[in-house]
């Protein structure tokens, strides 16, 4: 199995941190935004966090019916404002990749050697996936926080939000050319 030696650096959890920051040419470049679209007054969030997204318009209960889907009833679907972006991202060998979470609830980015479940033990959320072991030791990015990934050996790495586990990004390092 390949081990993975990048480090994932907390930096912000101030819920009241301003944004957006303004982005150096450089880290817009190599920067993954974690997204929801909470609805800050619907109390139906308060029980596992609340909402801190000012202007945020699902409700919890939109929210828990786009996690089903008839066609698909043992398929992980979840609401697709929850989401990582771009999902898909190239970044250098020696790049800083940022992260910032703009949504209104916490989120992870976590590697995973696998996609899979995350660490909530809801059969909503995680559906039929194994939760990925890494998600047991997952650190939660708090709103308005952002996170600095350095070290990702090159080829492709995969990042799942450990809370909402549909939230995926693959990172594809390249030799500095
Ligand atoms: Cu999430």
């Amino acid at each position: 199995m390949k081990t993975s030696q990048f480090t994932l650096i907390i930096i912000g959890l101030a819920a009241s941190m301003p944004f957006p920051l303004p982005a150096t040419a450089h880290d817009h470049d190599s920067m993954v935004v974690i997204r929801d679209d909470c609805e800050p007054n619907d109390p139906g969030y308060a029980p596992t966090g609340g909402c801190l997204r000012k202007e945020g318009d699902v409700s919890f209960a939109e929210f828990g019916v786009e996690l089903s889907s008839p066609l698909a009833p043992t398929s992980l679907i979840g609401h697709q404002g929850w989401r990582m972006d771009p999902p898909y991202i190239k970044i250098d060998a020696d790049d800083t990749l940022m992260v910032r979470n703009r949504g209104g609830r916490a989120h992870t980015f976590t590697e995973v050697q696998n996609f899979g479940g995350g660490k909530i033990p809801s059969p909503a959320l995680n559906k039929g996936l194994a939760t990925a072991p890494e998600c047991l030791v997952s650190t939660d990015i708090a709103p308005g926080g952002k996170a600095e990934v350095t070290g990702l050996t090159e080829g492709n790495h995969h990042f799942q939000c450990c809370i909402h586990p549909w939230m995926r990004a693959i990172i594809k390092v390249k030799r500095e050319d």
